[in-house]
Parts: structure tokens; C-alpha cells; sequence
């Protein structure tokens, strides 16, 4: 049996150590998962810290993959890239606070699901700047189950503050 593939959207962010290093490890790892292959990654944008904004601010990205994997088979494999790069969740259970890599499943195909650790789309992505602004660089068109275009999602938030680290691709020096 073959199956199917999809296409899922990730968040990436930190704000500890080398993040630039971590992303770029991250999506490596992102390509080498069984039956997935990186199909764009954005460039990296230094954004304000939302939640708790007393730390540094972040540097956040997004990517798109092409997988067979199913929706929790590929949370647990972000979650075990986490892991080799050094984060570490808080034992008092607390979110938000500062992180060496966060990888974040924002869409899974057309997949809607309310599980425990598991939330399709990521229920926070409509309003979070920080991940629209990257993921409409690279996939404005794509339908956020129950929400909308990412390009029109994105056109309903305060982008302001979120800068891009690089210029536009294409862009002569
Ligand atoms: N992640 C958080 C909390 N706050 N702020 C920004 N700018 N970027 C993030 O990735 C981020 C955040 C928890 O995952
Ligand atoms: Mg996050
Ligand atoms: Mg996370």
C-alpha cells in the first residue's frame, strides 16, 4: 500500500543560541524524515516575542514539506528534531518562554483534528504575524482548513515589527 501525500506546513523559531544554525539543521532534518521532502522554506525574519514578551526576540521561519507521514507520526518526528537540537521543555509545563528550536505543525493537508498534543491547523496560526508572514513568502495560496488563504489570513493580522533577516530572493545586491 502507497500512501498518499500531502502537503504540511511548519513553523520553525527561536531565540536561544545559534537559531540561524538550528533552522538551517532543522529543515536538513525536516528533508531526511521517511517519506517527506522539503518543498520551499522561507527566509528567516526577526519578530517581536508574543506571549510572554519580557525575552529576546525570536527569529521564525516556515517551510513546506511534501509526506506520507500521518499527522501524529510527524509531530513526533518535529518533536524528536527538538529534541536533538537541545530543547528542553519546561518541567512546570509552562509555554511560551525561550527556546533553542521550535517546530510547530501548522497544517497537515485538509486535516482538522482536536487530540490531545495534537491540534490541526495549529489553533493559534491565523493569528500570529510571526508565522504568516513567513509561510505567505512561501505559500500564499494555501487553504488553512477553516480559515481561509494563508494571503488572506495574513491581510487581517499586524505584521508590523516582523523583519526579514535577508533580502527577497532574487533581488540583486
Ligand atoms: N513562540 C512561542 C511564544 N512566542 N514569539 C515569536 N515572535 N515567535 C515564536 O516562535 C514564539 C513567540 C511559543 O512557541
Ligand atoms: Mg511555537
Ligand atoms: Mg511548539
Amino acid at each position: 500500500m502507497t500512501a498518499t501525500a500531502v502537503t504540511a506546513a511548519v513553523g520553525l523559531g527561536g531565540n536561544v543560541g545559534d537559531v540561524g544554525q538550528a533552522l538551517a539543521s532543522a529543515l536538513a532534518a525536516l528533508d531526511a524524515l521517511p517519506g517527506t521532502r522539503l518543498l520551499r522554506a522561507s527566509r528567516s525574519y526577526r519578530t517581536p516575542a508574543w506571549g510572554l514578551q519580557s525575552q529576546p526576540d525570536f527569529i521564525n521561519a516556515a517551510a513546506t514539506l511534501q509526506t506520507t507521514l500521518a499527522p501524529r507520526a510527524l509531530l513526533d518526528a518535529l518533536l524528536a528534531i527538538e529534541r536533538d537540537h537541545g530543547r528542553e521543555r519546561a518541567a512546570d509545563g509552562s509555554r511560551w518562554g525561550p527556546r533553542t528550536l521550535d517546530l510547530d505543525l501548522l497544517v497537515h493537508g485538509d486535516a482538522v483534528i482536536d487530540a490531545p498534543g495534537l491540534v490541526l491547523p495549529h489553533p493559534h496560526l491565523h493569528l500570529r504575524a510571526f508565522v504568516l508572514v513567513p509561510l505567505a513568502e512561501i505559500a500564499p495560496d494555501m487553504e488553512v482548513p477553516g480559515h481561509g488563504t494563508v494571503r488572506a489570513l495574513l491581510a487581517g493580522v499586524d505584521a508590523e515589527g516582523v523583519v526579514a533577516l535577508e533580502p527577497p530572493r532574487g533581488a540583486s545586491a
